[in-house]
């Protein structure tokens, strides 16, 4: 029996170390466009929009403490919207070194954020990237991060990247220190991750416990198609610039709001109703 609980989607709307106006000239990148950009989303159907602090005039992640940038998007956000905020814990970290994340992502648990990506394991990057070939998230980082979400009553978005990492989360469970249900959201990048298809999809929600939540996220063009499946397997969704800057092959998408469109059109096609924000808090049990 398909789930056709109400679908939650949520646009990844500034993008991290990967986007920037060289990406694209549409991100958005001082504080009035991304609040812009974040009620655009809403307006479009979006529940929950993830955000990673940018350089207002490149649009590169921010480099140095991005905190108190992420502090002014939250107090603006809030004064607009009642969206659900989602704040990254693998970006931030350009100019700052390992031995100040803890500090930093215990802080930002504190800046009015209802929810934290959290990547559920030390991956090789395949791209350049400022902070180098590892994306370090150790098993003893993660634990250290998801004491201080519980206990600032922050949501972890687990983000999970292979199978490897559901086992992850499942210790994570096991061990009390995030209280089930988790949301987890299948992260479809290809190289060293999930391939991005059904099989390896289907394969991996059957592995979550059944009163879990998850999502999915994929990449340039399988993005929108890998939604539309999740639309239908009863998960929720991920769009936005973060992981795909483009309307339809060759053609830059405007604004994440188009992308927050096409996931919601497709979704009422199969007639599964989209989330408002106090419906996704119910859906992810959020404080
Ligand atoms: N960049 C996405 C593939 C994070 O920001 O911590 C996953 C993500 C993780 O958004
Ligand atoms: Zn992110």
């Amino acid at each position: 029996m398909i789930k056709l609980e109400k679908l939650i989607v949520t646009a990844a709307v500034t993008g991290g170390e990967y986007v920037s106006k060289e990406t694209t000239p549409y991100v958005p990148s001082t504080v009035d466009e991304i609040v812009a950009e974040v009620l655009a989303c809403v307006e479009a159907g979006a529940s929950v929009v993830h955000l990673h602090a940018k350089d207002p005039e490149t649009g590169e992640a921010y480099s140095g403490d991005p905190n108190p940038l992420m502090r002014e998007y939250v107090e603006r956000i809030r004064e607009e919207t009642d969206v659900i905020i989602n704040l990254t814990t693998g970006g931030g970290r350009v100019g700052n070194p390992p031995e100040v994340w803890d500090r930093l992502v215990e802080e930002r648990c504190k800046i009015g954020t209802e929810m934290m990506s959290l990547n559920m394991g030390t991956m090789n990057r395949w791209a350049e990237h400022p902070t180098g070939e590892i994306f370090l998230n150790t098993v003893s980082m993660l634990e250290r991060w998801c004491g201080y979400m519980v206990k600032h009553g922050v949501k972890p978005e687990h983000e999970v990247y292979d199978t490897g990492m559901i086992n992850v989360c499942k210790q994570i469970a096991v061990k009390g220190i995030v209280p089930e249900p988790l949301h987890v959201q299948f992260v479809m990048v290809g190289r060293t991750g999930f391939l991005p298809n059904p099989r390896m999809l289907q394969y991996s929600v059957d592995l979550l416990p059944e009163n879990w939540t998850w999502s999915v996220c994929a990449l340039g063009r399988n993005q929108i198609p890998m939604a539309a499946i999740a639309t239908v397997l009863g998960g929720h969704v991920r769009v936005g610039f973060e992981d795909n800057v483009y309307l339809r092959r060759g053609e830059l998408a405007r604004s994440n709001a188009d992308l927050v469109r096409k996931a919601v059109n497709i979704a009422k096609e199969l007639e599964r109703p989209i989330a408002s924000p106090d419906e996704a808090r119910e859906i992810l049990e959020l404080k």
